[in-house]
């Protein structure tokens, strides 16, 4: 047995085999596998470097320059660099990195904004809203009084006028906007009009379009919103984390609601991670990418859409797609079960006018963020349609399924996520 110094030492896969590997399995896995989770993506090297370094074992509650333990000359220096690339990244007055998810992101903003029992107005959760915007199972609708907004059930899309009257009528002191499934460009701008009328403060979560925000490609919220939230691993790329950023006069409210209100001790090791990934964001190679992101989903919804599936609102106008499955009589659930078979995963997910429930809704969502980075385009976008439509065509058909998984784990290989000496 390794004496207690060199327990230190010894590497993941001597010291722990069962533990490396599951990893291993977990990264053939994803070799082998056509990822359409909109809202994961592989991150680079270079952040999962500064994840895994020994900044996982620091504490430093506070925030630079006023921490509340010596040590941290360091540290400060790393959460100044993280918090300058962010204000600069995304144009904001004021960020935060310490918020560990989007969740505690979001309740941190609810905490530094309002008071407990005051208003908010947000998505709901079938019409692509998420958990922490207030869902009825989520602690945000127990803290707060919480009445939501849909989408046009005809049309799929964000009808304002009806956005605003509710407003009108239920007097907010806190809109919320922004999406976890929702293809169409969000009109910030006239949300904030709304949000004034009604004398709202105004957040939007833009954890699954922050890479579109950032490379140009969807109108910012910066300049509308009070506070924008989001995570750090879906378009953006990065390791798993968020960001807070807000105007100048919220700042010391929003600090002070992450940590102590919310969180003790963030985790440095991400912030490391962020700060890495936040220099990836200014790369031209990353703009580059969400472009072919964007390319790539359009291309997907078109193709579907050629094969007679239902693509809510008719397309997308970001990284992610809706198929409503109700003509092709098959659940979200079976469906996604279906293609994973096929080594293509997917998530089942509410579509607007869903009869079906969360478990069994009618329809799945895919996203195109993970695909490009394995540097897939067009041309690969129009050949997995053609396997999605086919396999939701004839889900009972054996042969059809193994085909389509040896032509996607060949695919797979033409693409390999990461260089094998990872
Ligand atoms: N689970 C994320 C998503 O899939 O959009 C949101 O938290």
């Amino acid at each position: 047995m390794a004496s207690t110094r060199n327990l230190l030492e010894l590497k993941l896969p001597d010291f722990d085999p069962e533990v490396d590997g599951i990893i291993r399995q977990e990264m053939l896995r994803n070799e082998e596998t056509l990822n359409l989770i909109a809202s994961e993506n592989y991150p680079p090297k270079s952040s999962m470097k500064a994840l895994s370094s020994m900044l996982s074992g620091i504490y430093s509650e506070g925030y630079p320059g006023e921490r509340y333990y010596r040590g941290l000359q360091h540290i400060d220096r790393l959460e100044s660099l993280a918090l300058e690339r962010a204000r600069r990244v995304f144009g904001a007055e004021h960020a935060n990195v310490q918020a560990l998810s989007g969740s505690n992101a979001n309740i941190a903003a609810y905490l530094g904004l309002l008071q407990l029992g005051d208003r908010i107005l947000s998505m709901e959760i079938d019409s692509g809203g998420h958990l922490s915007h207030g869902a009825k199972v989520n602690v945000v609708s127990k803290m707060f009084e919480v009445r939501q907004y849909g989408v046009d059930p005809a049309t799929g899309l964000l009808d304002y006028d009806a956005i605003r009257a509710q407003a009108l009528e239920f007097r907010p002191k806190l809109i919320v906007c922004g999406a976890s499934a929702y293809p169409r460009t969000i009109d910030f701008e006239r949300f904030a009009r709304i949000a004034r009328e009604v004398g709202a403060l105004l957040l939007a979560d833009i954890s699954h379009i922050a890479g579109l925000v950032v490379a140009g490609l969807h109108p910012s919220p910066v300049p509308h919103c009070d506070v924008v939230t989001t995570t750090t691993h879906k378009t953006l790329r990065m390791t798993r984390g968020a960001l807070i950023l807000c105007r100048r006069e919220h700042a010391a409210k929003i600090d002070r609601a992450v940590f102590p209100v919310l969180q003790g001790g963030p985790h440095q090791s991400n912030i490391a991670a962020i700060a890495v990934g936040l220099r990836h964001l200014e790369t031209p190679e990353y703009r580059q990418y969400v472009r072919d992101v964007v390319t790539n989903a359009r291309r997907l919804a078109e193709e579907l859409l050629a094969r007679g599936l239902r693509v809510v609102s008719g397309g997308t106008d970001n990284h992610l797609l809706l198929v409503d499955l109700e003509p092709q009589g098959i659940d979200g659930d079976a469906a996604s079960i279906r293609l994973e078979e096929a080594h293509i995963v997917v998530n089942k997910n509410k579509v607007p006018g869903d009869k079906g429930t969360a478990k069994k809704p009618f329809g799945i969502r895919l996203g195109t963020p993970a695909v490009t980075t394995r540097g897939m385009g067009p041309a690969q976008m129009t050949r997995i349609a053609g396997w999605v439509a086919e396999l939701l065509a004839r889900p009972a058909d054996d042969a059809v399924r193994d085909r389509v998984r040896d032509e996607v784990r060949a695919l797979c290989r033409e693409f390999p996520i990461y260089r094998p000496t990872f």
